[in-house]
């Protein structure tokens, strides 16, 4: 059997997709990768996808449509089981995280960044590779936040909530690690899934005290070392964010 094409749809800033881009370059496969425009995106994705899949990313394999990280993962395992994205004696264990980092954790990448551009709009540029944004720009930025709250149905009752919560999902990623199912030399499903948020939370100034010295801190690092954006420490009102 000749090897399918593969087509990756992404959003640049998406951690899902880069989950998914370096679960496909662990594994050696040749893709092309499609980067769609923020908005017009959800059209596009229901066309190649179906009817409400309208999050990225999603994977062609030939015209075999896959939706979503997790799926695309285990779908990747299939066509290239070596190197595995679940490798035994873990594999269980890896999925069962890599599922927690995709309901648990994922939507902080969301929230908690679209939460802090909220009180720090100027640095939206740094997302994209620039800098901070100059008056004009923060202009746009504040109405593009204010559309992103809505869209994520962010409120500050439930940023408050996230942040107050985050120790906690913290400690249950230094515990995998510690008990081997995640932070091996060789990147997981899980590490992958995880450390993509992980890596986003990094770039918030305010969250990087609580993760500093974590075994956790480790993975983002190792497997996403380049993440643009930056939003200096103090955007979250004060008390807000648990003591490191
Ligand atoms: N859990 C899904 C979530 C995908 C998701 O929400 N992706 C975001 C980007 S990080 C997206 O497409 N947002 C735009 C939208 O919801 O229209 C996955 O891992 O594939």
């Amino acid at each position: 059997m000749p090897n399918p094409t593969l087509t990756l749809h992404v959003l640049p800033p998406s951690h899902p997709c880069r989950t998914v881009t370096a679960a496909l370059e662990r594994k050696g496969l040749e893709f092309e990768l499609v980067t769609l425009t923020p908005g017009p995106h959800t059209e596009k994705m229901e066309k190649v996808y179906g009817e409400g899949n309208t999050t990225v990313p999603g994977l062609l394999v030939d015209d075999e449509r896959v939706h979503g990280s997790t799926a695309i993962l285990a779908r990747l395992e299939e066509l290239a089981p070596e190197p595995s994205l679940y490798p035994e004696p873990h594999a269980d264990r890896i999925r069962e995280a890599e599922l927690w980092g995709d309901r648990e954790l994922q939507d902080l990448g969301r929230r908690l960044p679209w939460g802090a551009l909220h009180f720090r709009p100027e640095a939206m540029g740094t997302f994209g590779g620039g800098g901070l944004l100059d008056p004009a720009g923060t202009d746009f930025a504040i109405k593009y936040v204010r559309a992103s709250w809505k869209y994520h149905k962010i409120t500050a009752e439930k940023l408050a909530d996230d942040l107050a919560g985050l120790p906690a999902k913290l400690d249950h990623v230094d515990a995998l690690v510690a008990d081997g199912v995640l932070g091996g030399d060789e990147p997981n499903a899980a590490d992958l899934q995880i450390g993509a948020t992980l890596r986003v939370l990094l770039n918030l100034g305010d969250l990087r005290p609580l993760l500093e010295g974590r075994p956790s801190a480790e993975i983002p690092r190792r497997w996403f070392a380049d993440y643009p954006g930056d939003v200096p420490a103090g955007a979250f009102p004060s008390g807000w964010v648990p003591a490191a």
